[in-house]
């Protein structure tokens, strides 16, 4: 086999690695089907978005490689071509490379990601706190530093929609088991610590647009916080196998301008639409 004729057949391999890659990759993305991570609306959603795209990137890099020697090898040296596997079964130069290469590629990827989970705990300097409790099968939110709290259950109309031959067809409803009566309202731009723990058995809670997902169990209390940069309104599931109705105590983060949200509060305080939020838990 002609030196250049290596070389066409490797390059044909690796257009063809590049093109399936970018079929599989880019092109859902520019039709719309996106099939990624969302950037979500934090700094720590986007770090890690960020660190996804990177690891993905250096291994789309191996795997183009990888397979472009693979097939190339396998196209041009195979037995019907005369060709014979070589006699060797030991290099230690070979070894020494391949265990090298990863662990370069392993530190150069753990600096990153170190570097975002340290950032991740670091609750420090939050300017307000809202302890969240998990319950069969709600979530009561409670405003540490305001005499605010309530419990946030499924919305009336998912609820209706959901039980047996309710007539109500689920297609009808908007945000059919993703929106609840009463949503935690939080201001954007403030660094909001979570102090979250659960009354029974362990739930979990999780909106995927703050980047990060923390259990609740009974006896604990986990740390985690937020800076939500945009506002809007942001869905979350429990996402802790809890019991029977763990698909319908959803989450609803309505993220409110700095002083949309202190009306809120202010509204809150004094009373109004507290009323109908005494509710019973179990
Ligand atoms: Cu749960």
């Amino acid at each position: 086999m002609k030196k250049e004729n290596t070389i066409i057949v490797a390059l044909a391999v690796l257009a063809a690695i590049i093109a399936a890659t970018w079929l599989i990759l880019v092109a859902p993305g520019l039709t719309g089907n996106e099939v990624n991570m969302t950037r979500g609306v934090t700094q720590q959603s986007a770090d890690h978005f960020d660190l996804h795209m990177i690891v993905l990137w250096i291994c789309v890099v191996i795997g183009i490689g990888v397979f472009t020697v693979m097939f190339t090898s396998i196209v041009l040296h195979r037995k019907s071509r005369g060709h014979e596997a070589a006699k060797f079964n030991h290099s230690t130069k070979a070894e020494i490379i391949w265990t090298i290469i990863p662990v370069l590629i392993l530190v150069v990827m753990a600096v990153p990601a170190t570097t975002a989970l340290v950032r991740m705990e670091d609750s420090s300097g939050a300017e307000m706190t809202v302890k969240i409790t998990g319950f069969q099968w709600r979530w009561k939110y409670e405003y540490l530093d305001e005499d605010i709290s309530f419990i946030s259950s499924l919305d009336q109309t998912s609820n209706a929609a959901r039980q047996l031959n309710s007539g109500v067809a689920p297609e009808s409803v908007d945000n059919y088991l993703l929106n609840v009566d009463h949503p935690l309202v939080l201001p954007v731009g403030r660094k909001i610590k979570f102090l979250i723990t659960a009354d029974d058995v362990i739930h979990s809670w999780w909106v995927p647009a703050l980047g990060w997902k923390r259990d609740a169990i009974p006896g604990f209390v986990n740390e985690a916080w937020t800076n939500i940069e945009k506002p809007g309104t942001y869905r979350g599931q429990c996402a802790e196998l809890c019991g029977k109705d763990h698909g319908f105590m959803p989450i609803v983060v309505i993220a409110l301008a700095e002083d949309e949200y202190e009306s809120w509060v202010n509204e809150q305080l004094a009373g109004k639409p507290q009323d109908d939020q005494q509710v019973t838990v179990r």
